[in-house]
């Protein structure tokens, strides 16, 4: 059975599906629009929001919220994170940030997974790094170009391959343990 992650954002769809991969796991895709609650807590968001993608959908599915938190701006945009992105943007960050030395940042993650309507299961991800001082890089999607993994080699998210995000992110790490768990219960599930 297809197992339903709910999103409008593509980039996340493609980031998921490649991982899904490994799991022998087939993923589909649904924008059905359920309603995201503005909350300060990401696994809040998520569960809530599976909660309604669930009851509108009537089949297994999983959600995901992440959020962009800059050290030296007390964590904004954070929870705010869409909004920024889709009024000041890329560029507007940089600007923020000009004059700051600590560029420190990380994204977290998380994901609501929900089968039945009882308490859904929340799996959470994060990635440290910084903002850079421009933008680089033409890969991935949204903050992508200005985030720099602490763990990396320097290049930003937007540098690398899907693979290469995957590996470092926020949502590779919420996803790797979301499907780990998935694979067993599922199997536990159909008694096999
Ligand atoms: P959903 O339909 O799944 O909710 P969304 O685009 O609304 O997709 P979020 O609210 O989770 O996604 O993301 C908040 C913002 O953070 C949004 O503008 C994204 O572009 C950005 N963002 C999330 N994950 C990112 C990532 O891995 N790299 C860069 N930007 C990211």
């Amino acid at each position: 059975m297809a197992l339903y992650f709910v999103t409008g954002n593509r980039g996340k769809f493609r980031e998921v599906s490649e991982m899904a991969k490994k799991y022998g796991l087939v993923l589909e895709q649904s924008e059905i629009p359920y309603i995201e609650i503005q909350a300060e807590d990401l696994k809040e968001v998520a569960k809530v929001g599976v909660q309604q993608a669930f009851a509108m959908l009537k089949r297994p599915c999983f959600v995901e919220d992440s959020g962009l938190y800059i050290h030296s701006l007390g964590g904004f945009p954070g929870p705010y994170s869409k909004y920024v992105y889709l009024t000041i943007g890329n560029e507007g960050i940089l600007k923020l940030m000009s004059g700051f030395s600590h560029r420190g940042a990380e994204f977290r993650c998380s994901v609501g997974y929900c089968e039945k309507a009882d308490e859904p299961v929340v799996f959470e991800g994060k990635v440290m790094g910084r903002i850079s001082t421009e933008l680089r890089g033409s890969g991935g999607f949204g903050f992508d170009p200005i985030f720099i993994p602490e763990e990396g080699d320097g290049r930003t998210f937007a540098e690398m391959s899907v693979e290469e995000k995957n590996a470092l992110s926020h949502r590779g790490r919420a996803i790797e343990e979301f499907f780990r768990w998935y694979v067993i219960h599922r199997r536990e599930r159909s008694g096999e």
